[in-house]
Parts: structure tokens; C-alpha cells; sequence
């Protein structure tokens, strides 16, 4: 099959190499040129790109797929310290104790009148349920709140078009969390639930708040879009296993004909909550805040939501029929259209919101399903896309009437018009393609210059380095009428979904540094002058300073075994990308890095007599190999006093010792 593909691939080359606007192919001179940026040229958009099982998230420039950034989200990165440096473990605090890892599939973009706002974006923790933010104008994760009531995470964080809310929908239901779980697996029908978290988004800070969950059947949510414009204050999310099978899901999961698209109300979520129909839950949840004033996060244990049960508050939730297994769930940027991609479905499905809306004022339902009222499939149904290939699993949009489907099965990409739902152009894809994403592709104004694939398996597109091969993505041009692959690049972790932005948007809001004037960490050090080693009992507290080229202070003795020492390093440079690095003989967590203006704290427990060396790890100038230092470490009982410095202020002062 590989070696089919090789040759189609080569003939392709040869047939169509006088002619590279005809098809996707990888090796036509032009294509080459459309993803080439100059050296010292920026990139036209930024990538952000998920890093599934790394937990974190990687930022590309497009269209030259060079890699800028990877941000710590839901993983201890040792790379800057994040989730080992004092200020940033509490950002990896859940109720379940510091989780330093996570799954993340999806990102989503903040978004203002159904448009990219280019202020946060937001994740989704797969795993142990929890959705990140991020802010753009730092590329740090400034908040991670956890869900309760949640396992498996997966429709998250999609966004209505102001980001009055995130969601979340759970993919596992299980007991809810104050119930007792301790229920046999096969009472699944009974006792297990599912549900969906709302969180608010505070307009000005980004500050998240669970505002709150709605309780539904027993069923398992895959991914999910908001309505806009029209369908503004609906959500619909895809659903699984309404078998309610709990064993052997490949199977038992699939018996139905048909599954559903969930199509939520959150208006009238809202007015029931006003009305006092919610009920309060005790749960426990982790809020973690970073704080840029004292660049220190804090984590909340929280202990109540309030939940809405779609059974007995009618208005709220409905179904729509959907062959078969559906995957993605996607709302056109008109809002009329929603498109699901059922996993073994021969078909696309296109649901018309304006249909739904009339068999909802007219009551016109099928049948109910745990009190739900479903709807008719041919009463909401659009229209359907026949035979489009093979594995459909999600869609983007051009905002010019055209649909790009994904079909992991037959590796390709599809084209076709949402309004006579025929086939335009097809794209194979190397190979098994997941997530496709275009600039803006699920908002209400989408940038169609570009649409990326994010393949699954990538065997004979890379140097082999060992079983494990990179995942890759692929750019095709789609200015035109057909699609061009134009450029393969490897990818970080695991990508499931990304979104892209025109870089005119973000990069002017870019931060330098940051203000040391503005600094309130509680263990600054403004200038050399306040640097100082302060012992509290068997805890010693460096208050250190980082300048090019030296540490303040560099020379430190009377630290004992048994002590506990913090080197709180602050970078005084108040200059773009001057970092400092900070890393001492035997830490047994990371190094710190730390940027300008900014405190980081790193703990080290000396276990053993000696002098230890402590570095700058960040290239930083000329002399950077010299900004170094020493900590002298004495027995327990040791007499040695309390003494630091740098130069002449040294224990000692100057080197006075005669070399023989
Ligand atoms: Cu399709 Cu987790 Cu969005 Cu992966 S999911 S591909
Ligand atoms: Cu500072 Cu190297």
C-alpha cells in the first residue's frame, strides 16, 4: 500500500510538473516558493497547535511551518521550570494532589462578535479534567480551572462568539462526584451520568468561573461548536454510545443506526439559573490563578456548583439524529449549518439550525430519550454530502460557501459547498489525517489562504528514527479553487486540533519584558543593593540578582546540611529577550529561566559537605560562561557564619589566598 502510494505520488510528480496549479502535489516548484519566508521575514500567521499526550502547546509560524514557541500547559516543563519553580507548581495543583501531566487535544482562540480577538486561548486537559488559558501577550498559561462531575474531557474549550463561556462536555460519564461511585460497572445505565460545565469568562481579567454544569443522560460527548449569529446561544455537541454500553464500546457502542447531535439552550440554561432552578453540589475542584503583579500562581480548593438537570427542566436540551458514531461537531460561519462526521457513516449529515428551530416551536418530536425530546432526522436534516470518502471527522470552514472535511480513513481532505453539498476537490493527505484547521475556519470570518492537515501517521514522509516516527502536519494553498500541498512539517507531542491567526493581530501585543518597578514578588531583589541571604531556622532564602555577567551573590558560605535554601533569582534587564538561567549542582527538579524583570524561586536541599557550583544556564553575553558562583555547604553543627557576596564584598573580599 506504502509503495502504491510512492508510485502514485512520483507519477503524479512527473504528470503534473508543467502544471503545479492543477493538483496537490508535493514537489512543484511553485509550492516550494509559497511556503518559503526569508530568513529575518516574519511569518504571516501564527499556528497554535496542540500537543496531545505532551499536555502542551506549540506555536508555528505559517506558511514556513518553523517552529517559535512550545507552552507549558498541563505539563512540568524543564526547559523554563514551569510546574517545578516555586511560583508556577500551584498551576498543576487538582483536587487529586499536583498532576504534572495531561492530554491536551484542543485549543480555541477567544473570540469577540464571532471573531478571533487575539487575547487568550484556551485548552482543554483530557485526562483529569481541566480547561487552561492562556494569555497571548506573554505565551505563558495564566489560569487552569478543573471540572468537577467530569471525566474525559474531550468537547472543551469551545467558545460561544463574545466567550461569555467555555465548555466542557465529559466523553466518560461516570456517578457523579457526590454520589457514591462505589456502584458495580454494569448499573452504567442507572448510575452514570454525564455532564456539561459552562464557564464563565470575565470579560476584561480572562478570570474563569464554573457559572454552571448541566446534568444529561448517561452518554458519551465527543467534541462540540457553539452556535453564532443566528444560533447564537445554542451549542451542539456530538454524542456516542446512546447504547450506554460500558464494556467493549467498539462493539457495543455501535449497534444504533443512528446517535445524536445534543443541541443545548444555554439562554434558557441562563433562565432557569436566574430562576433559582439550580441545585448546589458539593465537589472539590482545583482554581489555580498565576498573578503577573507577584508572578506567583495560587491554587483554590473549590467546594460547590450549581446544577441544572436537562431531565426535568424542559427547553434545554434536545437531540437530532446522526448517523453513525459522529466525531466532530461544526457549525458553519453563517450559523445555519451544522455539520457532523460520523465515524462510519458513508455520508456527511448538514442539519439546518432554521429546521431544528420550527420542529422545536411546533413540538413536532419523534420520541424522547430519558426525558429529552429527539427529534425527526428529516425533520432537521439539511441535506446530505453522498459518498465523500472514507472516516469523516471534522470540518473547517472558508467563509466562501465551502466545507473542508477531514476522512482519516481514505487520508484525505474534502472540499464541498454547504449550499448543493457537492464535491469540489479532494487532497490526499500522508497519512491519516485527524484535525484539519483553517485560519478562523469555525468563527464567523474565517482567513481562507491556508487549511493544515495534522496527520496521525507519517511512515516514508521522514528519516526514520527508530519505531517512533514524528507526527507532521501539512499546508495546502487554498486560495484557489483546488487545493495545494505546499509544505510537510514535523509536529511536538500528539496534535489533535489547532487554530491559526493572522500574526497582525497578536504580535503588537507581544510583551519585552516585564517591568521590574511592577515586580511584587514578596522575594524581589530591585538592584544589587537588596540582594541578601536571610536564615529563618533551617530555611535560607537567597535573594539573588542576575545581571550580564554576574550573580549577586556570587559567593555564599554558613549554609548547613539539613537546610532548606530558596534562590529567589531576579533578572534585572529590562530588555527583550535577555533571559537569565539559574541552575545549581545536584537540583533535583529543573533549572529556572527567567525573564526579564521577572522572580523565580527554585528549592534545593543540599545532601552532602562541599562546594557547590550554581550557573546561569541562558547564553546570555560574551561572558556568560562567567556568571557563575559557589555555595559552601557545612556539617549540621557547623560554626561557619552567615556570609555572601560578590568581588569585594565576598566572604573573605578579595582573593588574598598565594598560589604556591
Ligand atoms: Cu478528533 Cu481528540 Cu478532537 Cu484527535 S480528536 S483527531
Ligand atoms: Cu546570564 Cu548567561
Amino acid at each position: 500500500m506504502l509503495i502504491a502510494c510512492l508510485l502514485l505520488i512520483t507519477s503524479l510528480a512527473t504528470l503534473y510538473s508543467c502544471k503545479p496549479k492543477n493538483t496537490a502535489n508535493a514537489v512543484s516548484a511553485d509550492a516550494a516558493q509559497k511556503a518559503y519566508v526569508p530568513p529575518g521575514k516574519y511569518d504571516e500567521f501564527y499556528d497554535f497547535v496542540s500537543g496531545g499526550f505532551s499536555g502542551q502547546l506549540s506555536v508555528y509560524g505559517l506558511p514556513s511551518g518553523r517552529l517559535l514557541r512550545v507552552i507549558p500547559v498541563f505539563s512540568a516543563d524543564p526547559q523554563d521550570g514551569y510546574g517545578y519553580s516555586e511560583e508556577t507548581k500551584a498551576m498543576l495543583n487538582t483536587s487529586h494532589g499536583p498532576i504534572p501531566w495531561d492530554d491536551l487535544h484542543h485549543v480555541e482562540l477567544s473570540q469577540t462578535n464571532g471573531e478571533i480577538d487575539g487575547r487568550w486561548i484556551f485548552a482543554n486537559g483530557n485526562n483529569t479534567p481541566r480547561i487552561a488559558r492562556v494569555d497571548l501577550s506573554t505565551y505563558t498559561t495564566s489560569e487552569i480551572i478543573e471540572l468537577p462531575n467530569s471525566a474525559g474531557n474531550h468537547s472543551s474549550p469551545f467558545t460561544t462568539e463574545n466567550s461569555e463561556y467555555v465548555v466542557a462536555g465529559t466523553r466518560f460519564s461516570v456517578p457523579p462526584d457526590n454520589a457514591d461511585g462505589d456502584v458495580a460497572i454494569d448499573t452504567y445505565k442507572k448510575n452514570f451520568k454525564g455532564t456539561i460545565s459552562f464557564v464563565s469568562v470575565d470579560k476584561t481579567s480572562g478570570n474563569m468561573k464554573i457559572a454552571f454544569q448541566l446534568l444529561i443522560p448517561g452518554i458519551n460527548l465527543d467534541l462540540s461548536h457553539a452556535g453564532k449569529g443566528p444560533s447564537h446561544g445554542w451549542f451542539f455537541f456530538s454524542c456516542y454510545n446512546i447504547e450506554q454500553a460500558h464494556t467493549l464500546l467498539e462493539v457495543n457502542a455501535s449497534q444504533r443506526d443512528k446517535d445524536f447531535i445534543l443541541a443545548i439552550n444555554w439562554k434558557k440554561a441562563e433562565e432557569y439559573l436566574q430562576q433559582g432552578k439550580g441545585i448546589k453540589q458539593a465537589v472539590k475542584y482545583a482554581h489555580n490563578v498565576y498573578d503577573e503583579k507577584t508572578q506567583t500562581a495560587t491554587s483554590n480548593i473549590e467546594t460547590e456548583v450549581t446544577v441544572l438537570d436537562t431531565r426535568t427542566l424542559p427547553g434545554i436540551a434536545y437531540f437530532m439524529p446522526c448517523p453513525k458514531s459522529p466525531h466532530g461537531c461544526d457549525v458553519d460561519p453563517t450559523g445555519e449549518y451544522i455539520v457532523s462526521s460520523g465515524k462510519l457513516a458513508a455520508l456527511i449529515p448538514v442539519f439546518s439550525f432554521t429546521k431544528m428551530m420550527n420542529a422545536i416551536n411546533s413540538k413536532k418530536f419523534d420520541t424522547y430519550y430519558d426525558s429529552i425530546p429527539v427529534m425527526k432526522y428529516e425533520d432537521v436534516l439539511y441535506g446530505e454530502v453522498k459518498k465523500p470518502g472514507l472516516g469523516p471527522l471534522h470540518t473547517e470552514f472558508d467563509g466562501k460557501g465551502n466545507a473542508y472535511t477531514s476522512f482519516f480513513i481514505s487520508s484525505e481532505i474534502v472540499k464541498w459547498n454547504i449550499k448543493d453539498l457537492k464535491v469540489l476537490d479532494r487532497a490526499p493527505t500522508y497519512y491519516s489525517i485527524g484535525h484539519l484547521n483553517i485560519p478562523g475556519g469555525d468563527t464567523k470570518k474565517p482567513n481562507a489562504k491556508y487549511v493544515i492537515a495534522y496527520n496521525k501517521i507519517t511512515k516514508d514522509r521522514y528519516l526514520p528514527t527508530g519505531p517512533e516516527l514524528t507526527q507532521s502536519a501539512q499546508l495546502y494553498d487554498i486560495s484557489g479553487d483546488k487545493m495545494q500541498l505546499i509544505l510537510d512539517f514535523p509536529t511536538i507531542g500528539e496534535p489533535h486540533y489547532a487554530q491559526a491567526v493572522s500574526a497582525d493581530l497578536i504580535k503588537n501585543n507581544s510583551k519585552k519584558f516585564y517591568d521590574i518597578n511592577h515586580n511584587e514578588h514578596p522575594y524581589v531583589a530591585k538592584g544589587e543593593g537588596q540582594a541578601k541571604v536571610v536564615r529563618n531556622g533551617n530555611k535560607v532564602d537567597v535573594y539573588m540578582t542576575a545581571i550580564r555577567s554576574h550573580l549577586v551573590p556570587d559567593n555564599i558560605e554558613g549554609v548547613k546540611l539539613g537546610d532548606e535554601v530558596y534562590f529567589h533569582v531576579t533578572n534585572q534587564e529590562q530588555d527583550w529577550d535577555i533571559p537569565h538561567g539559574f541552575a545549581i549542582k545536584a537540583a533535583n527538579a529543573a533549572e529556572l529561566l527567567i525573564m526579564p524583570g521577572e522572580t523565580r524561586t527554585l528549592k534545593w536541599a543540599p545532601d552532602r559537605v562541599g562546594i557547590f557550583p550554581f550557573y546561569c544556564t541562558d547564553f546570555c553575553s560574551a561572558l556568560h560562561q562567567e556568571m557563575s558562583g559557589y555555595i559552601r555547604i557545612s556539617p549540621k553543627n557547623s560554626t561557619v557564619a552567615l556570609a555572601y557576596g560578590t568581588g569585594d564584598k565576598a566572604p573573605g573580599g578579595k582573593d588574598t589566598t598565594t598560589v604556591q
